[in-house]
């Protein structure tokens, strides 16, 4: 029997090169070999504020895009999470098998609360909410960016904890991030992840930008002032993140990469790594807007929502029943 994979991205804008990098190629490359659920997880979005038309539209454009990437929806389940009741359900349970403590150590809670007057008591439950994503399906393997690390690991943790404190109904997940580009940084500030929900345009490139917007945007990225094309994180983050965008793109290794640029300034470098960004963006770009124009996303997900429901409707019951919540029925 195949394995599962499940794996989910935020509609709180649009994917960029970073999400598409560390996350959505993956899916792409694992959707053959796997029993896969892809999820738009719009009540993670709602952990920080969001205007209720954006996100609407954010939710559609997502899942246009998984589609224009390469999922194929006959092989993959494509779904919106508030579309499966299931997932809050599981998040509250697995919320009352969670500490404050541990939740307060996530990295991803301080960033994102870090300077604010309010923060929601959602953005502090958010990874029970993702374990229960993970959990409700038996996941074998979940494919995530390197930033979603410390939360499978919490996700471990609950399902443990759960499995040995009411009865053993959980497969513990493992974690699979890219070997190359698990971390594609801020065009802006190289020891920042390229985010997409940073206030900062320039800070990243969107899997929708237009060709001049990426130009411009790879032109203004923050390099040093040695002008060699060379890979070395510690000292030239700027240029390091510049290369592993190339080679990811281009295919082509990184070592000959900074031989093809010897001797030449960052300038050449730049344009063409623009270039073959706008190559590789353009056939996602055409597709995206063709599905965008059509009726066919709808019914997708719907399909998806209805085969997520049997699934994970029957594991919310077990855990109900595992945690003695309701009526015994048979
Ligand atoms: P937000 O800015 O709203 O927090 P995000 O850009 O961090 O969003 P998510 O929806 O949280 O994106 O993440 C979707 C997937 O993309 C996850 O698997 C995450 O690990 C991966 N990912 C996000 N940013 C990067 C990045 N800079 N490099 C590689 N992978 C990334
Ligand atoms: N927390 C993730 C998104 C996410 C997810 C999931 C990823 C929510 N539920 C389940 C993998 C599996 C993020 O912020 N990138």
């Amino acid at each position: 029997m195949k394995k599962t994979i499940f794996s989910g991205i935020q509609p709180s804008g649009t994917i960029t090169i970073g999400n598409y990098i560390g996350a959505l190629k993956q899916f792409v490359e694992l959707q053959n070999e796997y029993n896969c659920y892809f999820c738009i997880v719009d009540q993670h979005a709602i952990t920080v504020p969001q205007d209720r038309l954006m996100l609407r539209n954010n939710i559609r454009s997502l899942a246009a895009l998984y589609v224009a990437v390469g999922i194929d929806p006959n092989k993959a389940t494509l779904f919106v999470q508030s579309e499966v009741p299931a997932h809050a359900q599981a998040a509250w349970m697995l919320q009352c098998v969670s500490y404050i403590g541990e939740l307060e150590r996530m990295t991803q809670f301080k960033d994102k609360s870090e300077g604010k007057d309010a923060v929601s008591a959602g953005l502090l439950t958010y990874p029970p909410l993702m374990a229960g994503d993970i959990l409700l399906y038996n996941t074998d393997l979940v494919p995530v960016g390197e930033d979603q690390k410390q939360h499978l690991e919490l996700t471990r943790d609950l399902a443990d904890r759960f499995n040995k404190k009411y009865n053993d109904i959980f497969t513990i997940p493992e974690v699979r991030i890219p070997k190359v580009g698990a971390r594609i940084m801020s065009l802006q500030d190289p020891t920042k992840k390229m985010s997409k929900s940073d206030p900062n345009q320039k800070a990243f490139i969107s899997i929708l930008d237009e060709p001049k917007q990426i130009e411009k945007k790879i032109k203004s990225a923050v390099t040093d002032s040695d002008g060699i094309v060379k890979f070395d994180k510690e000292n030239k983050p700027g240029v390091s993140n510049l290369l592993t965008i190339y080679s990811i793109f281009s295919g082509e290794e990184i070592p000959q990469i900074e031989k093809k640029y010897e001797g030449k300034g960052y300038g050449d470098f730049k344009g063409d790594l623009a270039t073959v960004i706008i190559n590789e963006l353009k056939p996602i770009q055409d597709k995206y807007n063709e599905l965008m124009e059509s009726t066919e996303l709808d019914d997708i997900l719907d399909h998806g929502a209805e085969k997520a429901n049997l699934v994970a409707g029957k594991m919310a019951k077990k855990m109900e029943n595992a945690m003695g919540l309701g009526r015994k029925r048979k």
